[in-house]
């Protein structure tokens, strides 16, 4: 990857973020990230596949509920909307290969303001994605996924595919096709869903059984359209309990799953699950990439943390080594994403006003999961952790135990071993020595 830059440099003062090694007190290097060591038999870059999100980084203008924009971008003033769309491009590219995140990700209106003509904004996505289109060329930067927003807009606000007026709907189908054919233009490794208003703010006005057939329906369609269309990516469905709606139908990872079985996606897509909404959930990320794992439905994730003090999706960069080391220990044992990688869905704070503060979020992020990649994988190669884990399990794998793990052995097997074998002896979990390996190779 090389440095690319338009017109204008944006980043001035920042050069190609090198790899200086853990005793680097240069806070624009790496201390871990590496792109091409090899860990596990594949480098670094390939288990990672980082990728920017276009959304916060060159969008999110630091405004709140409570206050307008802080963020005040040299790339947002031409008064041209294509022109200011390539000057956002120009410095987004500029960041990319600066910091060496070989990925991308955007919704439709992250790349070019939309207007309330589906044509017009047809054609602005395709002007635009020309422009992508060479910018990617020239950069080696490639794109991890596409998506389009289907919750801004006003129109979006009873929902897009579970809005209960057809028309809504059929708008949100004018969207995602325009947001394939993007992705499609731009060899996009996966699509994503994420249901920004599927779901409601009121049982009371909501036929939730209609609204979720809606939802099987389009996401049917737009499969179909895509795969005619030569798409061989994965399509990807990124689970949330709430916010912005009340209750959304996408809950979380064992929720998407029964549904996606249910409609018979179950092929075709997977989940891009994201750390704030699996703790939104109720639940920790471990567990909701432990559940994906498991169902070979594994797609993709969204980087970023949440406030334990809070209950909204604050979208802050990661930074916590404990937890992705347990979270990386799942992701190598399922083999890493194949299709996907992990998108930094993650802000810079209001008050972060400093060019180079986006830049130190992303090092930040990516050297804590480098480090969080070798130490999962000197767990897995040089303690015990495996195979404590797998002698709890003994038992199955034997005698009785193998036997009903086969099916062989009815209720009345049960009955008959137990009464015959006694009391078991008491087996501890051990639960402290598995935390203190973690602690012990971190
Ligand atoms: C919002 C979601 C969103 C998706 C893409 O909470 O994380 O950013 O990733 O639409
Ligand atoms: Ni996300
Ligand atoms: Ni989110």
């Amino acid at each position: 990857m090389s440095i690319i830059t338009g017109d204008k440099e944006f980043f001035k003062g920042v050069g190609q973020i090198k790899f200086e090694g853990r005793d680097s007190k240069n806070p624009l290097a790496f201390r871990w990230y590496e792109a091409d060591r090899v860990v596990r038999g594949k480098s670094m870059k390939e288990w990672l596949r980082f990728a920017c999100a276009y959304w916060h980084s060159f969008n999110g203008d630091g405004s709140d509920p409570f206050g307008g924009r802080t963020h005040f971008f040299p790339w947002d003033t031409n008064s041209d909307p294509l022109q200011r769309a390539k000057d956002k491009m120009d410095a987004a590219f500029e960041f990319m290969t600066k910091v060496n995140l070989p990925y991308y990700c955007f919704h439709d209106v992250d790349l070019i303001d939309h207007t309330n003509d589906v044509v017009e904004n047809e054609k602005r996505m395709s002007q635009i994605t020309d422009y992508a289109k060479e910018k990617q060329a020239a950069s080696g930067v490639e794109l991890l996924w596409g998506t389009a927003n289907l919750f801004s807009h006003t129109r979006y606000m009873n929902g897009a595919a579970t809005n209960p007026d057809f028309h809504v709907l059929a708008h949100g189908g004018a969207q995602v096709k325009s947001a394939l054919d993007a992705t499609i233009k731009l060899g996009g490794a996966n699509y994503v869903f994420w249901g920004g208003r599927e779901g409601y703010m009121s049982l009371l006005n909501t036929n939730m059984k209609r609204e979720q057939e809606h939802l099987a329906k389009f996401l049917h369609v737009a499969k179909d359209y895509a795969r005619a269309a030569g798409f061989t990516g994965t399509f990807l469905i990124e689970p949330k309990p709430c916010e912005p709606t009340k209750h959304q139908y996408d809950y979380d990872a064992a929720t998407v799953i029964g549904f996606l079985e249910h409609f018979g996606l179950q092929n075709d897509f997977k989940l891009n699950l994201e750390v704030n909404h699996a703790t939104l959930a109720g639940h920790t990320f471990q567990h909701e990439v432990q559940v994906a794992a498991q169902a070979g439905l594994l797609g993709s994730m969204d980087a970023n943390r949440g406030d334990y003090q809070n209950g909204w999706d604050t979208d802050q960069f990661p930074t916590n080594v404990n937890e992705l080391v347990e979270t990386l220990l799942i992701i190598l044992e399922a083999g890493g994403f194949d299709k996907g990688g992990i998108n930094f869905d993650a802000k810079i704070r209001r008050n972060s006003t400093d060019p180079a503060d986006l830049f130190y979020a992303h090092i930040g992020g990516m050297d804590t999961f480098a480090r969080a990649l070798v130490v999962a994988d000197d767990i897995l190669e040089h303690s015990d952790f495996a195979k404590l884990r797998k002698e709890r399990y003994a038992s199955f794998d034997k005698g009785a135990g193998a036997d009903f793990e086969a099916g062989k052995l009815d209720l009345e097997a049960l009955r008959d071993y137990a009464a015959a074998n006694g009391e078991p002896a008491i087996i501890s979990g051990q639960q402290e020595l598995y935390e203190n390996i973690i602690n012990q190779y971190i």
